[in-house]
């Protein structure tokens, strides 16, 4: 009997306020301790590792001392690129401490002419065969998938894992649907399991074979409002313990839940309401919340305000009181509070990312090709980086580029830099590393 555990999506370093980012790593240290009390024999690692591709160091520190523990109990890691963590134009934290050895990456490649052939990495105790294609930063991954040599992944002997951080078509929840996804008859067939990333949410899939499983376990703890919101609401968040019997030749996964802190959701409608009646509502349902201690208190405020702007209500006051009530964290969530002032803008979304793709979207849509243009090249460009799904890639990167913050010590003139580069990496105005990380 072999086991291995799955974890993935732990966003470390998500969240601005110092008790979520705690709980978040807490949330990875109890996982661990469980992958050791339970003498998994590896752990793999399926993307979004980090929240960014530079985190603070700090954090870093924490999250590399926590995988020493693993690694002093010789139990091995086998990780990949998420989309958080991953950059095709710089150097991700996740480089350094694969080159540190903290961890292997399974995801090397040789390119034969216009094919791409994965490289198994044999785990050592197990003997199990192992191999993996990244998240990207977003789009195009299906490019990559069609370009996998599958013959040669398929035909490999032995037992076979397959680690990918990307949304599959047929089992993503209609909620989650939106994004790219990659079809499921795009995955190699033959494997035992398939490790999946990406999707914040647990998805347990047995192809007909029987023989197989796709799994994802969804993030440790969550690093957006929506997920901790999806968690108060009944969704479980944790990671897998796999176990192989090699005599039956069958395959089990158990889910193991990681919960660290409860979660209180609350959504309250205030459509066509006063400030007055807003503060109210809000008021009388602070007053009557109860129990509170060391939880994460979460409400969501929604609908058009009849007059008035959001600004004219004082949130900070509730989140006082429900701090005074022992509150561990609390949020009040007014994404979806309208002012009459903002009604013209036509996207809603529950978080900013959702928000900007949408906006992204409808814009791209409206551009064209001047059918007047004759130069080929300009108009190959443009059609490259500007129309439809090209031009929408391009738009997120730019934004993700330059969305970069000034890191601590960094000169303005090296920080100036490193974006123009970033920047001229995603619109292609520099020599692009074609390399698949
Ligand atoms: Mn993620």
């Amino acid at each position: 009997m072999y086991k291995f555990a799955h974890i993935t999506d732990c966003h470390l370093g998500a969240w601005r306020n110092p008790k979520l980012k705690e709980i978040n790593l807490k949330a990875f240290q109890k996982a661990i301790s469980i992958c050791i009390e339970e003498k998994v024999d590896f752990i793999a690692i399926t993307g979004d590792f980090f929240d960014v591709n530079v985190p603070e160091l700090d954090h870093v520190k924490r999250a590399v001392d926590i995988m020493i523990q693993a690694r002093r109990h010789g139990i091995e890691i086998y990780m990949i690129y998420g989309s958080h963590d991953f950059t095709a134009s710089t150097v991700s934290i996740i480089d350094i401490l694969h080159s540190a050895g903290l961890f292997i990456k399974p995801i090397e490649f040789e390119q034969i002419k216009d094919k791409i052939k994965l490289k198994f990495i044999q785990d050592k105790k197990t003997a199990f065969k192992i191999t993996g294609l990244s998240g990207r930063k977003t789009g195009l991954d299906s490019e990559y998938y069609d370009l996998l040599d599958m013959e040669a992944l398929e035909s490999e002997e032995d037992l076979k894992i397959f680690l990918f951080h990307a949304s599959i078509s047929e089992i993503t929840p209609v909620d989650l649907a939106h994004g790219e996804s990659i079809p499921l008859s795009l995955l190699p067939k033959g494997f035992i399991y398939y490790g999946g990333g990406h999707l914040h949410r647990r998805i347990e899939h047995k192809p007909d074979d029987g023989k197989s499983m796709i799994v994802y376990p969804g993030p440790l703890f969550g690093s957006t409002f929506t997920d901790l919101e999806d968690t108060a609401q009944g969704e479980r968040r944790g990671f897998y313990i796999v176990s192989y019997d090699n005599d039956n030749e069958t395959i089990k996964a158990d889910f193991i839940e990681t919960k660290i802190v409860d979660i209180i959701f609350n959504a309250i409608n205030v459509n066509q309401n006063t400030v007055k009646q807003i503060e109210d509502k809000i008021s009388s349902m602070v007053e009557q919340m109860e129990d509170l201690t060391d939880k994460i208190v979460l409400i969501k405020v929604k609908g058009t305000m009849v007059s008035g702007k959001r600004s004219d209500i004082n949130f900070s006051r509730f989140e006082e009181t429900l701090s005074a009530k022992r509150a561990l964290v609390s949020f009040i969530n007014r994404n979806n509070l309208v002012s009459p002032e903002t009604t013209q803008v036509k996207v809603y979304g529950t978080s900013i990312e959702e928000i900007e793709k949408k906006v992204i979207k409808e814009r791209i849509a409206s551009i064209k090709i001047d059918p007047a243009m004759t130069d080929e090249k300009v108009k190959n460009f443009i059609k490259s980086k500007l129309i439809s799904e090209h031009g929408e890639f391009t738009a997120n990167n730019l934004l993700l580029a330059l969305k970069k913050e000034k890191i601590e010590n960094e000169t303005l003139d090296d920080f100036e830099e490193r974006l123009m580069y970033e920047a001229k990496t995603v619109m292609g105005l520099s020599e692009i590393n074609k390399e698949i990380k």
